[in-house]
This record gives C-alpha cells, sequence and structure tokens, in this order.
C-alpha cells in the first residue's frame, strides 16, 4: 500500500496550476503525495486540523502556496513540526511580492523554507522535498540523482539562432 509523506496544501483552487509544478516533480521522482485546499482565512478550521495531525499522519514534509496575504505556509508552521515549504503564488495585483513577504519573515522559532514566486518556486519546492526525503531514502537519492544530471546534461554548450 502506498503511503502519502508529502502534503501539498494550498489556499485556493486558483493556486493549483502553480502548485501543480511540485506535484509533477514529486510525481516523477516516485514520491507519494497529497494535494489539499487549506485557506487559512476561508477555512480556518481545515488549516488547524491538518497542522495538528500532520506529524501523526505520518507527513515528512509539507509543501504550502499561497497568494497574497499568504499567511499559510506560516500559520501551519506553528501548528507542526513537520517541515514547511514555502510557495509564493504570483499575484495580479503586486506580482507575488505580497505573497513572498507574507511568507518570508517568520519570527525566530517557527521556521518556513520561502521559494522563490511561481511556478519555478513550486517546482523547486518538489525538488527541497524530494532531498529532504532522500537523506535516508538511497533510491530516491539515486533518482534525485539522475534527474538532476539529465537536467544538467539538457543545457547546451552553445547558445543558438532562434
Ligand atoms: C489566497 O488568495 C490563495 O492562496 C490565492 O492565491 C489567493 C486568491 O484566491 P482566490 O480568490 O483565487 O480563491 O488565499
Amino acid at each position: 500500500m502506498s503511503k502519502v509523506i508529502v502534503g501539498i496544501i494550498m489556499g485556493s483552487q486558483s493556486d493549483w496550476p502553480t502548485m501543480k509544478e511540485a506535484a509533477n516533480i514529486l510525481d516523477e521522482l516516485g514520491v507519494e503525495y497529497e494535494a489539499k485546499i487549506v485557506s487559512a482565512h476561508r477555512t480556518p478550521d481545515r488549516l488547524w486540523n491538518y497542522g495538528k495531525t500532520a506529524a501523526e499522519r505520518g507527513l515528512k514534509v509539507i509543501i504550502a502556496g499561497a497568494g497574497g496575504a499568504a499567511h499559510l505556509p506560516g500559520m501551519v508552521a506553528s501548528k507542526t513540526r513537520v517541515p514547511v515549504v514555502g510557495v509564493p503564488v504570483q499575484t495580479k495585483a503586486l506580482s507575488g511580492v505580497d505573497s513572498l513577504y507574507s511568507i518570508l519573515q517568520m519570527p525566530k522559532g517557527y521556521p518556513v523554507a520561502t521559494m522563490a514566486i511561481g511556478a519555478a518556486g513550486a517546482a523547486n519546492a518538489g525538488l527541497m522535498a524530494a532531498g529532504i526525503l532522500a537523506i535516508e531514502d538511497p533510491g530516491l537519492a539515486e533518482r534525485l540523482d539522475a534527474w538532476r544530471a539529465a537536467l544538467s546534461a539538457s543545457i547546451p554548450q552553445e547558445p543558438q539562432d532562434d
């Protein structure tokens, strides 16, 4: 039976196109995850319960993405010792700088590992989660090394004209 070890949570359905980048990486690397909508503002009880039960449910990393007043990553970090990787979702009004600042400046004691704004940040959150899990999973470590080597090999030596 498969065992979910990564939780991907996001504030809204509208975050999914971004957060799917993290899910795609975990799919490629064969890491079991769940994806849930958990809003700090619209579903605070769901957020509280998610954080409260994360460790006992066996989650080892939580990837949390939100945009605007992006309180989800920090709030879930306040409720669980499971490491939280934060993804600032790009917004229309302020291009995601609002999301970034909302996630980044955590007070001492409750860290969130904050990624770049948008799709690249979400993909990197998947890779960060995989790297953490690979510490104790040699098979995953091998798959992650191969993924990184393939990316490196795909970069041409010289630029091409269009
Ligand atoms: C945040 O508000 C969500 O994380 C989302 O990025 C943003 C906008 O949400 P919607 O109005 O699109 O549902 O809570």
